[in-house]
């Protein structure tokens, strides 16, 4: 059943306030280790596959580090050397209905923040090096052990090792030495430096996290306003200055004003833009609606059969209110306007990755709920069982 992320130690509220955004933090004995369990085989399986993103890391020693891309074939992991790789597959929630169920153990965390799930497996030495990234991940040993380092020292471009496959830092201070034993867990805010290698047959999942950065949601704004018609810049002629090239402080002022009123304003264009942009599908995740649509009247029947539905492994939500009188719920980089009548249901379906259809609080007309309902199913954002 749904498993949950588990504070021993210190509370959920505690860990918000002081770690998350800011400090490395491990919880011990956080996840069942049945709720992490793949086989390495299977892991194996999907490096095959050729829609699905693998990487294996070979370290041959000293600054020496080879990357090679999937899809794999069987052959490639009978001839890797006995130590010191490591095979890495991305966005295995979104293939494996059993993984994707892990993400409910964040449940903290906004959806649309959740990114992926990747697992690797590594034998003896195994890791990909010492390096930062930029995003806030949750490290769960899954099986065997795992020794983390991790530096309190601030990196950048001018720390990685030149003409390397991978992001790799050349000195790696190390400030904090531990091992992670199946079950715990680790948490890293973006851009503390760690560096973890398998100490015998190991695997850890990781739980990363998105968000653009400052450039990518301006640059991604601009684009939603460029279809738009938009004021130019113009001159500010001074008729006796003798000085027709120059320009003039007004001119400055003037493009700098257009620049800030490309700026959002907290309207309900923003709003809904916002959600939409935050939920936008990674390359490949686009997910295809069904045709023909599904009714109303399916909903009615499946209520009456007890259906359960569940949130599709692609789909990241947010709930907007753009203004007062209505809300939107945004998914796979579209807003879709919903009766505010229905807020507690679409609350619901928001919070729980996988229902029945009873569990939604029924608004006192019924078929409006089947309408979104519908809809929700037509765009697959939702699918049921089977
Ligand atoms: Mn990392």
């Amino acid at each position: 059943m749904n498993p949950r992320l588990i504070f021993r130690d210190i509370s959920r509220s505690r860990f918000i306030a002081e770690y998350w955004h800011k400090r490395p933090l491990v919880l011990r004995q956080a996840i069942p280790p049945a709720a992490v369990a793949l086989a390495p085989d299977e892991l194996a399986g999907l490096a095959c596959e050729p829609d699905i993103e693998s990487r294996l890391v070979i370290h041959h020693g000293g600054t020496d580090w080879s990357l090679r891309h999937g899809p794999f074939e069987e052959q490639d992991f009978t001839r890797l050397p006995a130590r010191d790789w490591t095979l890495l597959v991305q966005d295995v929630d979104k293939h494996l209905a059993e993984v994707a169920a892990l993400l409910d153990a964040f449940d903290f965390v906004p959806d649309w923040r959740l990114d992926d799930i990747m697992i690797s497996y590594a034998v003896d030495g195994g890791g990909v090096g010492p390096h930062t990234d930029n995003y806030d991940v949750f490290l769960i040993q899954a099986l065997g052990r795992r020794r983390w380092r991790l530096s309190d020292g601030v990196f950048g471009e001018e720390d990685l090792l030149p003409n390397c496959p991978l992001r790799i830092l050349k000195d790696f201070p190390v400030d904090q030495d531990l091992v992670l034993e199946p079950g715990d867990v680790l948490y890293l805010p973006p851009r503390v430096g760690h560096w973890g290698t398998a100490v015998g047959e190991c695997m850890t999942w990781s739980v990363g996290m998105r968000g653009p950065s400052d450039l990518e949601l301006l640059a991604a704004w601009i684009e939603h306003l460029a279809h738009r018609e938009r004021p130019h810049l113009g001159d500010s002629i001074a008729p006796d200055s003798g000085d027709p090239a120059r320009l003039t402080t007004d001119d400055i002022a003037h493009a700098r004003e257009l620049l800030q009123g490309c700026l959002p304003g907290d309207n309900p264009d923003f709003r809904r833009w916002l959600g939409a942009h935050l939920t936008e599908p990674k390359p490949g995740f686009e997910i295809e609606p069904i045709d023909p649509p599904c009714s109303p009247e399916m909903l009615r029947a499946w209520r009456r059969e007890g259906q359960s539905l569940h949130r599709h492994p692609w789909a990241r939500f947010a709930l907007v209110q753009p203004d007062m009188e209505s809300l939107a719920l945004c998914c796979q980089g579209e807003a879709l306007t919903v009766d505010p009548a229905l807020e507690p249901a679409v609350t619901l379906i928001c919070r729980l990755r996988h229902f029945t259809l009873d569990q939604l609080p029924a608004p006192p007309d019924t078929t409006r709920l089947d309408s979104l309902l519908a809809e929700l199913l037509t765009r697959r954002w939702l699918v049921t069982d089977d």
